[in-house]
């Protein structure tokens, strides 16, 4: 049952007037024009359903974050498009299934970008809204179109896909190279040390955490024994930038600032969209000192509870700056959780009986529904009652939803114009869509999920993770069965095979929805 409140009459029609139909188009400052508030994502990185108190957690204190679903729409039925980073992230970006992109999984740090300049962008069409645009925090999208020099240019990267601004991180915490990047530039480098990337072979003389475990703070559990970086192994080889490298621990610090100047510099005229990408609870978990120990759960409880301050302070320069009111915020995650990612970082033994996946089976890398059901609020005070949607929702929903709400045309993607639930007038999302994870697929209406039968091991041992790969047919009737405990396949294979037809014929077809 969907469980919207009821609304004072006054704020009702404030929501109907400013969230109907076709919206006038801007009138000169665009700070007050209903139909191009602000926007700002903030995206976090391996953050489970169950994550926060809002969703449940009860050994995890996130105030902010619980404050933001308590003024806006907390959705219970919001999806990232993938179970790991790369591709929903691509997903967000683009409108389109990552499925389609055999490219589209996890990148190495020095992939080449994954979109293509021409392609349709959610920042490329707030552009055209008129919008100022920037990213700060984790990109891994790839950068480049081949072996990048990264003492140069770096091109093409989020400034040429529709971001005016970035300040990114290239790939992940755990892969090289660990220096941040503004627009296009390392920031930080040294000419006379340069900076060499390999994810095939080491550089002569470099250390890593095989031949030497010494210099290592954090080990590693599986994967993540290559180029050692301020005590951390990574993923890859890296010489040289030295004075580039950047301090794990101030991280939170570093992407907090970058985003707040963003949003302290606005242009008077133009509204802005910020994707604040943050980089936690990923691994390495490497709270600053001052969050260490404010859980009982060690460095990934930490991680989650300095992100959720990060939030507070993104929130409350909002306020500051008089722009809460005309700013839409989206809250997300990229995949669902996982403890052990490869560091010995206590993140099971220290787990007590928190359930970073809520009440859903599996986990990050998994087809299982806590792969991809991801915490999903949306907030625009004044504009959007507050409340609890039902409604299905997918990240991939926003391109085209914000370009419907800034008036920008459709460039028609697998992106579905999903405006009335995301600004809760509706309780009707998406009717259905294609999950990935790890290039496997399975079909999601808004009560089952229809998983084919998948080839690989049932567990990833490494991380212990349940993948949803079984030899038959899987079918689950999510709405009384939560935790995907009874296979109803072969009891009903009415549905079982109405599902597997759109399934195929959504997968069989060249894209759009
Ligand atoms: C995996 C890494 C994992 C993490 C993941 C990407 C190993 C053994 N594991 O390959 O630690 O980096 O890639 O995570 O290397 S994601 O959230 O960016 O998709
Ligand atoms: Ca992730």
């Amino acid at each position: 049952m969907p469980a919207f409140p009821q609304l004072p009459a006054i704020l009702c029609l404030v929501v109907a007037s400013s969230c109907s139909g076709d919206l006038p188009q801007a009138a000169g400052g665009a700070n007050s024009d209903a139909s191009r508030p602000n926007i700002v994502i903030i995206y976090a990185d391996d953050l489970g359903f169950g994550d926060t108190g809002a969703y449940g957690a009860t050994e995890i204190q996130t105030p902010h974050i619980d404050s933001l679903a308590a003024g806006g729409l907390r959705f219970t039925r919001g999806y990232a498009s993938s179970a790991t980073c790369t591709p929903s992230r691509y997903a967000l970006l683009t409108g389109q299934y990552p499925w389609r992109k055999e490219k589209a999984r996890i990148l190495p740090g020095n992939a080449p970008l994954l979109i293509d300049t021409a392609q349709a962008t959610l920042p490329g069409l707030l552009r055209q809204a008129g919008y100022r645009t920037g990213i700060v925090g984790k990109w891994h999208l790839g950068l480049g179109t081949g072996a990048v020099d990264w003492n140069q240019a770096i091109r093409p990267g989020p400034n040429e896909v529709g971001f005016e601004e970035s300040f990114i991180l290239a790939a992940t915490q755990d892969r090289v190279p660990t220096v941040y990047i503004r627009n296009g530039q390392v920031v930080g480098l040294e000419p006379d040390d340069p900076i060499q990337v390999s994810y095939e072979e080491n550089f002569p003389g470099e250390p890593t955490a095989l031949d030497h475990p010494e210099l290592v703070k954090m080990g590693w559990d599986h994967g993540h024994n290559n180029s050692i970086v301020n005590g951390i192994p990574r993923i890859g080889f890296m010489k040289g930038g030295q004075a580039a490298r950047w301090v794990d621990e101030d991280m939170a610090d570093t992407f907090l600032k970058e985003a707040q100047v963003f949003i302290r510099e606005r242009d008077p005229e133009a509204p802005f969209f910020l994707f604040y990408s943050l980089q936690q609870p990923h691994v390495p978990r490497t709270p600053h000192p001052r969050f260490v120990g404010a859980t009982d759960l060690g460095p990934r409880g930490d991680a989650i509870f300095e992100a959720d301050w990060c939030i507070g302070q993104i929130l409350a320069t909002l306020q500051d700056e008089g722009l809460l009111t005309n700013t839409l915020v989206i809250f997300s995650s990229d995949n669902g959780p996982v403890l052990n990612d490869g560091y010995l970082d206590q993140a099971v033994e220290r787990n007590g009986g928190h359930s970073p996946w809520g009440p859903y089976r599996g986990g990050k890398y998994s087809l299982f529904e806590a792969g991809t059901r991801v915490p999903f609020i949306v907030s625009w005070p004044g504009t959007i009652a507050p409340g609890v949607s039902d409604a299905m929702v997918s990240q991939i929903d926003l391109l085209a939803s914000l370009a419907h709400l800034t008036g920008v045309p459709d460039p028609g993607t697998d992106s579905q114009n999903i405006w009335p639930a995301l600004s809760g007038r509706s309780d009707a999302g998406r009717e259905h869509m294609v999950l990935e994870a790890t290039s496997r697929t399975a079909f999601r209406t808004r009560d089952w999920v229809y998983i084919p039968p998948q080839s690989g091991p049932p567990v990833a041992k490494n991380v212990n993770i349940e993948l949803g790969n079984a030899a038959a047919p899987q079918l689950y009737h999510l709405e009384s069965d939560p935790g995907q405990t009874r296979n109803l396949a072969e009891e009903l294979p009415q549905i079982r095979d109405s599902l597997m037809r759109q399934y195929q014929e959504i997968i069989s077809s060249p894209g759009t929805h």
